[in-house]
């Protein structure tokens, strides 16, 4: 079969952002949008020829389109195999354990995570490398820099694929193999878990909700939590992947769950909630009458990650990104283990991880993990937490409290502003930086007495390499912190994140309600941000 070499001309705006390259449909459905972006990544690459490229996404519109013609560039540039799942279906987590798994070269991850989908909504497209995680920022720079002045792209001329059915087939000298999307992830799932406790624990009435929002989790969460483990039918909700995620917006907050969140505030609830986002690596905890907020389940999951058989041993360390609150380093530092702070987004975890430095890693956006993957996953936190509650035959609520009044409680919450002008966004955050140096030694209001101010800059310890300008960072000689960051997975305008947090001490006063306890900084990042003011919005699109 002939290898065609087709002429194309550069976009400008093909840069990958916090978690790859996210777009309007629109965007991406002009010509050779994806066959430019796809060719840029291989372009960035060496070494791939005859080694096995996996597929997958979370089974958004445009998905199939974008799978058949990665699955033809991927041939024509000499890959030898490609693994992708059955109706083009992987969450992120479980393609990051298939790339690992079947030793792949690498994988695209076709996903645009919690944006809305549809003809209307959002597409998205990243490159995973040989670990099983999101390429690094020397890699995504590459294929940025490749996408400017790319000029040609590689193709076959070959049918489409049968994404539907499991096993073999040729696309040229290539081989495609349809693969089950769930099951290598659930028996990597049986490995970590006590399944058995879990089981048990469902049997003997205990009841939960898991909201799949019509995403990609959906297959995963109906073989595991309603399949191997016996949950009743009708425990997980939404589970159909549908194209346009049956028109909602698949982000796992408290905005989007809303109904679950009231539900489980009542008497009549189930005692556990839960729901992941679009592509399967966010998660949201909800016990009963216990929100749990994303810090603080990385904090809980860490301190109890032994009772589950895949941690017994122990957890070598903690990663968490910078936004995220304090409250797992008080646990890193109780178990007298290393703790790291990252910028924000996954691929900052990668070397950490390799390196064997840390077990547990997490957000505050939702997002946690471990080194059993190289991604955030929403189902493994989800069954971790089960399996805590197995163990320890307590409630969230209780184990929660339990948890405060050891370490003390990381109040926080994230104001975020959408579609702001970029312009007025840009020249706020510069701004901000240009006052910093000032602010050190100033106190503010009674008592808060600025104790740093500075813009993240990470230095990785693993391999050396320095990333700069990673969000304004305010410190509290309390604890307390105001961060400030642009958001890098936005496809419209920009979306300025305000992150707030306060720290009250293990014998403090735990039942404040949160947006309450926050006023102080809230109003004092109003006076030093000015977001309101310059962006004319009276209250932030979205708290978290
Ligand atoms: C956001 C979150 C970040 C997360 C990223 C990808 O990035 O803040 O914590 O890693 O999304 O998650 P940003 O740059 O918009 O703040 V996902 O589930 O969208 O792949
Ligand atoms: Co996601």
């Amino acid at each position: 079969m002939t290898i065609q070499t087709i002429k194309t001309t550069p976009y400008g705006d093909q840069k990958p952002g916090t978690s790859g390259l996210r777009k309007r449909v629109t965007v991406y459905q002009q010509p050779n949008y994806v066959e430019n972006y796809i060719q840029a990544i291989f372009d960035s690459l060496d070494g791939f020829a005859g080694q096995t490229l996996v597929i997958g996404g979370d089974g958004r519109f445009y998905n199939d389109v974008a799978i058949q013609k990665a699955i033809r560039i991927a041939a024509a540039n000499g890959f030898g195999k490609v693994l992708v799942g059955q109706g083009g279906i992987l969450s992120t987590p479980a393609a990051s354990h298939v790339i690992r798994h079947y030793k792949a070269f690498g994988g695209l991850v076709l996903s645009a995570s919690h944006n809305p989908g549809g003809p209307e909504g959002d597409f998205g497209i990243k490159y995973n490398i040989g670990n099983g995680g999101p390429a690094p920022e020397k890699i995504t720079d590459a294929v940025y820099d490749r996408t400017k002045v790319i000029d040609s792209y590689k193709n076959i001329e070959a049918a489409d694929i049968d994404l539907g059915a499991i096993g073999t087939q040729t696309v040229g000298d290539m081989v495609v193999e349809v693969i089950d999307p769930v099951a290598d992830y659930a028996a990597l799932m049986q490995t970590l878990f006590d399944f058995g406790a879990i089981k048990a624990m469902f049997a003997g009435g205990f009841t939960m909700t898991f909201d799949a929002m019509s995403a990609v989790t959906g297959p995963y969460a109906h073989a595991i939590l309603e399949g191997i483990l016996g949950a009743p039918k009708g425990t997980v909700i939404n589970g159909t992947p549908s194209p346009t995620f049956n028109n909602g917006h698949p982000d796992p907050n408290l905005v989007y769950c809303k109904d679950m969140f009231d539900l489980l505030m009542t008497p009549e609830g189930p005692d556990f909630g839960a729901a992941s986002d679009g592509d399967g690596d966010r998660n949201l905890i909800i016990g009963k009458n216990r929100f749990v907020t994303p810090s603080d389940s990385l904090a809980l999951l860490a301190a109890n990650a032994h009772l589950a058989p895949g941690y017994k041993r122990g957890i070598a360390g903690i990663a968490r990104s910078m936004p995220t609150s304090a409250a797992a380093d008080r646990v890193a530092e109780k178990l007298g283990i290393e703790m790291h702070e990252t910028p924000t987004g996954w691929k900052f975890f990668g070397n950490l991880l390799d390196a064997g430095r840390v077990t547990i890693c997490g957000e505050e956006s939702a997002g946690t993990g471990s080194d059993h993957v190289r991604e955030k996953d929403g189902l493994w936190a989800v069954l971790l937490w089960l399996n805590i509650i197995a163990a320890r035959k307590q409630s969230v609520d209780e184990i929660v409290r339990e948890h405060w009044s050891t370490y003390g409680r990381n109040y926080y919450t994230r104001h975020d502003y959408e579609e702001v002008d970029a312009e007025i966004a840009g020249k706020l955050v510069d701004d901000l930086r240009a006052q910093l140096t000032a602010l050190p030694g100033k106190t503010f209001g009674d008592d808060l007495q600025v104790a740093y101010a500075d813009d993240f800059t990470y230095h990785d310890p693993v391999d050396g390499s320095t990333s700069a300008k990673q969000g304004i960072r305010i410190g509290f000689a309390d604890g307390s912190r105001i961060v400030v960051r642009l958001s890098g997975t936005g496809t419209v305008g920009a979306t300025l994140r305000l992150y707030l947090e306060r720290y009250e001490a293990a014998d403090g006063r735990h039942d404040l309600e949160t947006q309450s306890a926050l006023e102080p900084l809230i109003e004092l990042a109003d006076e030093l941000v000015g977001i309101k003011q310059r962006t004319g919005r009276t209250e932030p699109s979205v708290i978290t």
